[in-house]
């Protein structure tokens, strides 16, 4: 590339090779030139063709196998945030099989952040779910559910299915919106490892309440999804 500025090589690499990912010409599962072919082709050192990869392998669109090179990742996983569903539904609507494997189940006495998310009164048990969750069998999310006491019914329950299904049809409770935020963070070894990521990979923290028709919190949960495998869609409307 040359007249580029030496520190935008890497930059210019990227963009070359995530136009050709999304454009179609490098599908998932292809083979991506090698760190010498990359530094032949457009004229940079192997160590900014190194560095363009290792980038494009941090957000995801390229995967980094030891000793074969690297490959086009699959597309993430596109969750929108215009309607309030399940994990269940969300997997479905993208043909996919949802999972949950429970790591844990019980009751609990509240932290002070959960009860304020719940509105808990004098009464701070809830119940404390903990599920990794599934797309087709491959480890994609570690949920922390917190229910108010009035739920422990779910725990006598199939907790490897739909949360929200069973809280249909145990308590005829139905949910009507939910306020949900999301930060960057990392992974720690325990979450890595349940994960099926490396300690420290980029993850997505996910908080959110989840009330009723009659505005009241069902349900808080601490989610921790995969930075390699989600992407979530929100719309944006201007007012006026
Ligand atoms: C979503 C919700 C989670 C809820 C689950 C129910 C987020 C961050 N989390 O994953 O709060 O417990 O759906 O799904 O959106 P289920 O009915 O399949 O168990």
């Amino acid at each position: 590339m040359p007249g580029a500025p030496r520190t935008a090589l890497y930059y210019r690499l990227i963009q070359i090779l995530r136009e050709q990912i999304e454009a179609g010409g490098l599908q998932p599962g292809d083979r991506l030139p090698s760190e010498r072919e990359l530094s032949a082709r457009y004229g940079v050192s192997r160590m900014t063709a190194r560095h363009a990869l290792e980038i494009l392998a941090n957000e995801g669109l390229v995967e980094r196998r030891q000793g074969s090179g690297s490959f086009v990742a699959r597309p993430k996983i596109h969750q929108q945030g215009e309607t309030l569903r399940s994990f269940t539904e969300d997997m479905r609507q993208l043909g996919l099989e949802p999972g949950a494997k429970v790591l844990s189940a019980g009751i609990r006495e509240a932290s002070a952040h959960v009860a304020r998310a719940l509105g808990l009164g004098a009464d701070r048990r809830v119940v404390r779910l903990e599920r990794l969750r599934t797309a087709s069998g491959e480890p994609v999310a570690l949920e922390v559910s917190h229910l108010p006491a009035r739920f422990a019914g779910v725990l006598e329950e199939d907790l490897t299915g739909s949360l929200y299904a069973i809280l249909a049809r145990r308590f005829g409770q139905s949910l009507a919106y939910a306020d949900q935020y999301l930060a960057a963070s990392t992974a720690g070894e325990h979450e890595a490892q349940l994960l099926g990521v490396r300690p420290g990979s980029p993850v997505l923290r996910i908080e959110r309440v989840t009330y009723g028709p009659d505005h009241v919190p069902v349900e808080f949960v601490s989610s921790m999804y995969r930075g390699d495998r989600y992407r979530f869609h929100v719309r944006l409307v201007r007012n006026g």
